[in-house]
């Protein structure tokens, strides 16, 4: 079959994706963006369990690049739910007539890249073969969802669920025994509400984390306007901040104050709720014994809040510091706990042998359930990239390639992949940021860079292999310093059996990140080669 020619070839129609096809446009690139699912919305159309919502406030997670778009869109509350953020997200596709562009239910399988020819070439599961100058992986960073492999899972005869493959329908837990196994941020989302529908739900839990109380509640018309008479200013701040999200982050390291100020922080940022608590003090990151303190204070809540005190010791963290796993942000999680239908099962007493037709068999105990429920994640930062099998030049793949772990100069290009983009990939601060300021400062870095090209009649960008070296290591130096490296988490690798344990994201925060990014471009994008001058029109004709 003949392929079909496009500038650029776009995977996922995500937020980044929408975005990156917007500015395509602009550019005078024509695109086209393909997705698996029928609909916009990546993350916010995959993983719609009960209580998923965004643990970044509304008023900040949302696209910037239009003073008309926010100061149109009304939130309902102060951290959105799904439903409406994929209504957001439908929202901009209408608006910017999008869908025209979008190819959905298509999934990408292969690319390669032809060097003579000088174009991507790309194949999905529908025979479709397509060329393009240009390919950008918008793929999202925790896209791949993991079943866990756990012996017996096909002969559960009851239903299953993937909290980030959840069906279009509503789920109906009434009456219902339920098994949640995991503990992660969709878990704890989810628990609250299919507690209070299940005739009885037990949570299987391997791993505690620390979770904050989010204190949703309805927008309040003045924090809106405050936000929208400013909002160009604001959003220029948060660009800034450490994680994309403009909060409180304190300068005062934690062990400088006395132990009665540190509560007091503690407690304020806990009435305040939200990741804001992680910015109580500078170094919660950096300091182990600064790290306690908080991690101490979250620990005495949770023994206030659930009843049980053998549970609540269950649910306390202890194997690594907080926030070194993602942070979780609940509505009455911990609370959940004193429900007289919900038991939880620690994994390290009880470990699961196996799912059986009936249900979870763990510490020689048959549990019997209707219903499971896998919050258990994702194959996160690398997943959805290496699950297309995608060759550069001469042939190399980027699975071998990666094979001891991701290698990107600044998280947006590969060396031996020509013209191809990661937005928000690996070695960038992608999942420790506010995505949409993250995916924003991508797409808007890669398009000035495109325009540049054109300017210079250039065709093709590479990464050099050394600015890749040198990028790696810096990724892993700054991680290095850290708190993060000492925790198993998704960020390392650990979730996945045999997946290279590496620090992943870059953790040098958003604003710093954002300025070497402007710094490299500004120095005639430093790192990167270009080739292939193209015939002038005129010389053309
Ligand atoms: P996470 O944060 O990866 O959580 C997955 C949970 O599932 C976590 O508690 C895991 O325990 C647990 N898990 C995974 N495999 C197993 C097996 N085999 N047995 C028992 N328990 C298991 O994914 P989420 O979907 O909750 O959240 C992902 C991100 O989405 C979140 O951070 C937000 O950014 C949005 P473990 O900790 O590995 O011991």
């Amino acid at each position: 079959m003949a392929h079909e020619h496009h500038g650029a070839v776009i995977v996922g129609a995500g937020f980044a994706g929408l975005y990156l096809l917007h500015r395509l446009r602009g550019l005078g690139i024509p695109a086209i963006c393909l997705e698996a699912a029928d609909d916009v919305g990546g993350t916010w159309y995959w993983n719609r369990y009960p209580g998923a919502r965004c643990d970044v406030e509304s008023m900040q997670y949302s696209f910037s690049f239009s003073e008309e778009l926010q100061q149109e869109w009304h939130w309902s509350e102060r951290f959105a739910a799904q439903p409406e953020i994929l209504a957001y997200a439908r929202h901009v596709a209408e608006r910017y007539d999008l869908r025209r562009d979008i190819r959905f239910e298509t999934r990408v399988t292969d690319a390669a890249w032809d060097d003579a020819a000088r174009v991507w070439n790309i194949a999905t599961n529908r025979g479709e073969k397509l060329a393009a100058r240009y390919f950008f992986m918008a793929t999202g960073c925790l896209s791949a969802a993991r079943l866990p492999d756990i012996p017996g899972i096909a002969d559960f005869k009851g239903r299953q669920f993937h909290t980030g493959y959840w069906p279009h329908h509503k789920v109906d837990f009434t009456g219902r025994r339920v098994a949640v196994i995991g503990t992660g941020s969709s878990a704890i989302q989810s628990i609250p509400v299919i507690a209070e529908q299940a005739a009885q739900l037990t949570v299987f839990q391997r791993t505690p984390n620390f979770s904050i109380p989010s204190r949703n509640r309805p927008m309040d018309d003045e924090y809106e306007q405050g936000w929208k008479r400013d909002y160009a200013s604001l959003r220029q701040k948060a660009r800034m901040m450490r994680t994309g999200i403009l909060y409180g982050l304190s300068d005062t390291p934690a062990m400088s104050v006395s132990a009665e100020e540190r509560k007091a922080e503690y407690e304020k940022r806990w009435a305040v709720g939200g990741t804001a608590f992680m910015g109580s003090f500078r170094d919660l990151l950096l300091d182990q014994a600064a790290n306690d303190t908080a991690a101490d204070f979250v620990r005495s809540k949770i023994r206030e809040t659930v009843k049980d005190p053998a549970t609540a010791e269950r649910l306390c963290p202890r194997n690594h510091p907080i926030g070194t796993k993602r942070i979780c942000v609940d509505t009455q999680y911990y609370e959940t706990y004193n429900r007289p239908n919900v038991t939880l099962i620690d994994l390290h007493e009880a470990p699961i042998t196996r799912i059986t037709t009936s249900g979870i068999e763990a510490g020689g105990v048959a549990h019997e359930f209707d219903d499971i429920v896998f919050a258990t994640g994702f194959d996160a930062m690398t997943g959805a990239l290496l699950g297309v099998d995608i060759k550069g030049r001469a042939g190399e793949s980027l699975n071998a390639k990666w094979e001891a772990g991701p290698r990107t100069l600044v998280g947006i290009m590969t060396a031996g992949f020509p013209n191809m983009f990661m937005i928000t990939g690996p070695g960038s601060p992608s999942v420790l940021s506010n995505m949409i300021v993250s995916i924003e400062q991508h797409v808007d870095w890669i398009m000035d860079c495109l325009a540049h090209m054109q300017a210079k009649g250039q065709v093709t960008i590479e990464a050099d292999r050394g600015a890749e070296d040198s990028w790696v290591e810096e990724v892993n130096t700054v991680a290095n310093r850290t708190l993060y490296p000492r925790a198993a988490s998704w960020y390392m690798g650990a979730n996945v059996p045999g997946k290279p344990r590496l620090f992943m994201p870059y953790v040098g925060g958003v604003g710093n990140y954002r300025v070497l990014c402007d710094e490299v471009a500004a120095d005639g994008y430093r790192g990167f080669h270009f080739g292939g001058v193209e015939r002038p029109a005129a010389a053309a004709e």
